[in-house]
């Protein structure tokens, strides 16, 4: 009975492996090219990212997504991997409650704000910086 539970498990593991591998060689293929924006319109942008981070995962489909999104519309947002580094992971879960990801974390006026779910975290910056969808 343990060695079927092993076994499994095992097998579980190497999938969710191999599918993340799959994702990430995917997404290194078709990654879109950035919006351009007039200097001052960029730096504007640039000042204002500057009080957010997103907790993510490297394969994570949904942080894959919301990287995408980044990329796409040159928004330039700190990562930070909740996975591996034991601070990051901490702080999603004092400051979010959980640990899930992705989850964009917006700090203004000393106040924190942790958002989960992607497509929430996606139109959330899309309606900020006016970006057309
Ligand atoms: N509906 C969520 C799904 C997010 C999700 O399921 N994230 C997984 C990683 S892919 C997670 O954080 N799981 C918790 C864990 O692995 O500890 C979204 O769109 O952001």
């Amino acid at each position: 009975m343990a060695a079927l539970f092993l076994y499994s498990w095992a097998f579980m593991t190497i999938i969710r492996w191999l599918l993340g591998r799959i994702i990430l060689i995917l997404d290194a293929l078709t990654t879109p090219s950035g919006a351009k924006r007039s200097k001052d319109a960029q730096a504007f942008v640039d000042q204002q990212t500057k009080s957010m981070a997103i907790y993510q995962f490297k394969a994570c489909p949904f942080c894959v997504k919301v990287r995408r999104a980044l990329k796409r519309h040159s928004l330039d947002i700190e990562l930070r991997d909740a996975k591996k580094n034991e601070t990051f992971r901490n702080e999603l879960l004092t400051q979010g409650g959980k640990i899930k990801v992705p989850c964009l974390r917006i700090e203004e006026n000393g106040v924190v704000q942790m958002m989960y779910e992607s497509s929430e975290i996606i139109n959330y910056l899309e309606n900020r910086f006016l970006i057309a969808k």
